[in-house]
């Protein structure tokens, strides 16, 4: 690590949150069962659990809790504590679970670090691209050693979009409705199927922008905050920050367009 410029409590939370990351990325990607199924389904039968995805939210609060007892936590397979030191940590075991059980690659571990409200630290790891992307707040955006920064932002309609959908059916169909609106009038649309990486992408430049609706907190905690150091703008309706209701990441110029888009085309609704 060459970048601990941070003050003393930033350096240890990233320190932590990239041992949490590395720890469960590995577990994830050398311990994949050849037969690994649907251990539960959640808000639909085809928003599923795996096995994996609970033993690494296991693993990751377990480390967590040696090095750093009297945080809080927030994971998106139940972990939930209050913690007393005024951190907490958002944890998504798996974004991008249904790739991981399909065994595609885009998927990721993403482990945020914040206090009160702001997210000081922000970690996701996508073992299966070789990659860990990071960010302190004010420190900037990092893909491994190497800086990270947003592609200049193109004319509207060259911009490569992302996006995601939901795992109920209604919500789905209104969101083929956006975007169908928006395909003709952009370069292309990218698919992912992780927030996390989608997020992270933009801050790469190898997405121009990306949006969704419905993301949970986990979702996008750390990607938020990596694609804001990369110099991207984020943030949900006109002067509402990136929530579930939702979430817009993109360079500036082409992030006040897409906005005012995706408001005119009411993406923010179901
Ligand atoms: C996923 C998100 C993705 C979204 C999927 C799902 P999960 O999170 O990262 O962007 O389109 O529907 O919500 O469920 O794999 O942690």
């Amino acid at each position: 690590m060459t970048d601990l410029k941070a003050e003393p409590l930033k350096a240890e939370l990233l320190e932590v949150a990239l041992e949490a990351a590395a720890r469960a990325g590995s577990f994830l990607r050398d311990g994949r069962p050849a037969d690994l199924g649907v251990a539960a389904t959640k808000t639909s039968a085809v928003d599923v659990v795996t096995e994996m995805d609970i033993a690494s939210e296991k693993l990751i609060t377990g480390f967590l809790a040696e090095r750093r007892p009297n945080d809080g936590v927030l994971g998106e397979e139940g972990a939930s504590t209050t913690g007393s030191s005024g951190v907490t940590w958002v944890i998504d075991p798996i974004d991008g679970t249904v790739n991981y059980l399909y065994g595609r690659p885009d998927w990721s571990v993403s482990i945020a670090a914040r206090l009160g409200d702001e997210t000081l630290v922000g970690v996701v790891a996508a073992p299966l691209r070789g990659e860990t992307y990071r960010a302190v707040l004010g420190e900037g955006a990092y893909v491994n050693d190497r800086p990270a920064r947003v592609r200049v932002a193109p004319p509207f309609e060259q911009a490569l979009v992302g996006t995601g959908f939901g795992y109920l059916a209604a919500r789905r169909a209104r969101q083929a409705d956006v975007v169908r609106e928006l395909v003709p009038h952009v370069r292309d649309i990218r698919r992912c199927g992780s927030a996390a990486i989608d997020l992270c992408d933009v801050a790469l430049g190898r997405l121009d922008a990306y949006y969704e609706r419905g993301l949970n907190p986990w979702d996008l905690a750390a990607g938020d905050l990596i694609a804001r150091e990369a110099g991207a703008l984020t943030g949900g309706r006109p002067g509402e920050v990136p929530s579930g209701e939702l979430t817009i990441a993109a360079a500036p110029g082409l992030f006040e367009q897409l906005q005012t888009r995706l408001e005119e085309l009411g993406a923010w609704h179901d």
